[in-house]
């Protein structure tokens, strides 16, 4: 089916998405890893970096560096999922702006809970509920960001609960390419009989060993589980270990078994002397297998700052055990709050921190002595006594049984105060039952045993060609069911939001279109409970609806707190109705530096008048802070309240370009009316037509300033590169006047 491209400039239009979604398949399956290899950009050369992405949000500071972006050559994840699929679709490709390559969609907190699959898209609560349909619109949505941005785009979500078959193969359907699958999972957290979780684990793993979609474990819910995140290390091997084999036999390549990994500690715990050691221990005992470093959640509190720094050294621990996919969660998941601007920063984050650390592995070595050495040694011995006693007792049935697994005590030693599940109880006990002699399935990618041969020999390793082919090699057989609910539809949330989609209206957003959430920063001089109560007055004053302080942060226990609160603002913005500021040209500054450096320019400058205000001045001119002496222009400083007269004297008597005159005041129109009387005088003296004028100052708008007769005028905001790109631009137009 053909798709038009997304222009960059243009919103995606999520009609388009929807539309014909009952015909689309996805364009490829299977999970893609980055083209890693090192890359030179600007004056730089990248070690651990990934191939550049053909269109991006750098970081900030790449403005002073050539705009460069370089992505590490780690996959990059951002988990996606405020409970609208079509608000969502939005993020997936601000996210993959921002260098996200894996998109996870967790799913409604514990889908698992259900039996069977869901149609159509009802809004989900902590996730999105994953039916048919949302995955469809967000893939084929996917299809088309990445082809955007020049790289392909990873989707993922969750197989478990004992529905997991029929999800892996809705996923293999869909053109999901990456999957948490973990029957311990299920058997732990979701009490789901253990017999029934791994038999249908083994289903569900060779579905996406079938179709190439990696596989995440889950063996990090232990960290956030557990009593003591840190005491749980040597468990957390056991089980990735359990299910990684079971993986592999099952038919799953190496390179698609990713372990989830979380550093178990975080600050103010001693973070690396905890963490780095386990990470060690867990490259070595799986190296042959993929590390996917999730952060810290479990010591996350509602301060994102707190948690940008546990993510940081999340990061160091990532980039010294060479993790292949890093997560980029952050603040969204500690504070419950997943908004588009934390998901964008977390991954803004994980770029600057991963580049930053780029090569560090050539400069440094992890001690081959010691305390790393002895402390990783000694959790792995703990995971194998573990596993030799789950062996003891009989295998992992057993031992789940038993207790072993989620205790306090960080093994051998136990509190007996582990998760404990019968054989027999559980969800879905009881509903294993073995095949018949006779059992025969015309699917494709069916674990066990299958009879294919009684029918026909040659369907043995195709045993879908009894049947023509199933949903797999004909994607046409696919039961696609539209909207069922006729109360919670993607139709009917649209409507709602239609006067915000594409249209002069707007409302600030933090995660569904038309929200109109904000959040607002206070300090309060009070005592905390005193402080809350006060902001949140402050915020139904300001007008806000629903307010609720999101973050509170003692400075002092009587002298101050802060506090972040958010609420609703219920009116609209009609954007037709804004004054927008003046766009300036801008020239790289490569080019400015080459034409000063052929054509070299002089300036006079001064503040006009009765002013004495000179600061924004001279950070325009110095070359400090970037004015335009750094570009090669010499420039002559008259000082504070220079009369008209003396600027058009002093510039011709030192055969300037051009005159800069600065005015703050701007009571009774002075500034203004001075930049007149500067023209005035040029004229006058003959010299009009020869100088470049420019009026600056922090009231200037350059409309204004060009009515009283100045060739520019400069605001609030300027820099040196616009004032230099500006004279540029007068120059080549004097010169060729010349010619
Ligand atoms: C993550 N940030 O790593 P339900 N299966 C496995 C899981 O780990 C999970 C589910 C299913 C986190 C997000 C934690 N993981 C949440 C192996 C959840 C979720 O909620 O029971 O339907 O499934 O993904």
């Amino acid at each position: 089916m053909y798709m038009k491209n997304l222009d960059p400039n243009q919103k995606l239009d999520i009609n388009n998405i929807l539309k014909d979604l009952e015909h689309y398949h996805p364009k490829r399956h299977g999970w893609t890893w980055r083209e890693q290899g090192p890359q030179k950009m600007g004056p730089f050369d990248f070690t651990q970096s990934s191939t550049p992405l053909k269109r991006s949000i750098p970081l900030q500071s790449a403005r002073f560096l050539g705009g460069i972006d370089p992505q590490p050559d780690a996959v990059v994840t951002a988990e996606i999922a405020s409970g609208r699929f079509e608000d969502d679709i939005r993020r997936m490709r601000m996210a993959a702006y921002h260098g996200a390559d894996h998109i996870m969609v967790i799913r409604t907190a514990g889908q698992s809970h259900f039996d069977g699959l869901l149609e159509g898209t009802p809004q989900g609560i902590g996730g999105i509920p994953i039916t048919r349909k949302q995955i469809r619109a967000q893939r084929k949505a996917l299809d088309l960001i990445e082809e955007e941005v020049g790289r392909p785009i990873n989707y993922h979500s969750y197989v478990s609960g004992i529905a997991g078959p029929e999800i892996a193969v809705l996923f293999a359907e869909e053109g999901v390419n990456g999957a948490h699958q973990d029957p311990q999972y299920n058997v732990l957290y979701r009490n789901i009989n253990m017999i029934r979780s791994f038999v249908d684990a083994a289903e569900s793993k060779k579905i996406l060993a079938y179709d190439g979609i990696a596989q995440i474990d889950g063996a990090h819910n232990a960290n956030a589980t557990a009593r003591d995140a840190w005491k749980v290390m040597p468990e957390i091997l056991v089980q990735h270990a359990l299910n990684s084999v079971f993986s592999e036999l099952v038919g799953i390549k190496p390179e698609n078994i990713c372990l989830s990994s979380v550093p178990p500690a975080a600050p103010p715990s001693p973070d690396l002397r905890l963490n780095l050691p386990y990470a060690v221990a867990l490259r070595e005992f799986f190296d042959k297998y993929k590390i996917r470093a999730q952060m810290n959640t479990k010591y996350m509190d509602s301060s994102t700052r707190e948690a940008t720094v546990t993510h940081v050294l999340n990061l160091l621990i990532s980039r010294l055990t060479s993790a292949d996919i890093q997560s980029t969660i952050t603040p969204d998941e500690g504070r419950n709050v997943p908004w588009h601007v934390y998901n964008i920063e977390a991954l803004d984050t994980t770029k600057q921190a991963m580049m930053g650390m780029d090569d560090l592995l050539s400069m440094v070595n992890i001690k081959d002595e010691g305390y790393i050495v002895e402390k990783k040694r000694e959790i792995q011995e703990r995971a194998v006594l573990m596993l030799e006693e789950i062996i003891e007792l009989g295998g992992y049935y057993e031992a789940v049984e038993a207790g072993m697994f989620v205790d306090s005590g960080e093994y051998p030693e136990r509190n007996s105060d582990g998760i404990k599940r019968a054989i027999d109880g559980g969800i879905g006990a009881g509903s294993i039952i073995k095949r018949d002699k006779d059992y025969m399935a015309p699917v494709t990618a069916h674990f066990g045993y299958n009879n294919v041969a009684q029918y026909d020999s040659k369907a043995v390793d195709n045993p879908s060609d009894l049947i023509e082919g199933s949903t797999f090699e004909v994607p046409e057989k696919i039961q696609y069911i539209d909207e069922l609910d006729e109360t919670d539809n993607v139709y009917l949330r649209m409507e709602a939001t239609k006067k915000y989609r594409d249209t002069k209206f707007a409302k600030p957003e933090v995660e569904w279109l038309g929200d109109g959430v904000v959040t607002v920063d206070l300090f309060f001089p009070l005592e905390e409970r005193v402080a809350t109560e006060a902001a949140i007055k402050t915020g139904e004053k300001m007008n806000l609806v629903d307010v609720e302080a999101i973050h509170k942060e003692q400075l002092h226990p009587s002298e101050g707190t802060r506090i972040q609160i958010k609420g609703r603002v219920d009116f609209d913005i009609d954007t037709s109705e804004l004054t927008l500021p003046e766009l300036l040209d801008t020239m790289s500054e490569d080019d400015v530096f080459d034409y000063i450096k052929h054509h070299p320019m002089k300036v006079v400058a001064g503040t006009g008048g009765n002013d004495e205000h000179s600061v924004g001045m001279r950070e325009v001119l110095d070359i400090k802070h970037g004015g335009v002496e750094k570009y090669g222009i010499e420039y002559e400083y008259l000082g504070t309240s220079v009369p008209i007269e003396k600027f058009v004297d002093a510039a011709i008597e030192m055969n300037a370009d051009a005159i800069l005159m600065s005015t703050i005041i701007s009571h009774d129109n002075t500034h203004y009316k001075n930049m007149r009387k500067l023209h005035e005088y040029a004229v006058e003296r003959g010299v009009r037509d020869k100088l470049i004028l420019i009026g600056g100052g922090t009231q200037v708008t350059p409309e204004i300033a060009r009515k009283n007769k100045m060739d520019q005028g400069f605001g609030r905001g300027t820099t040196g590169l616009h004032i230099a790109s500006f004279l540029i631009k007068q120059h080549k137009a004097l010169m060729s006047d010349e010619d």
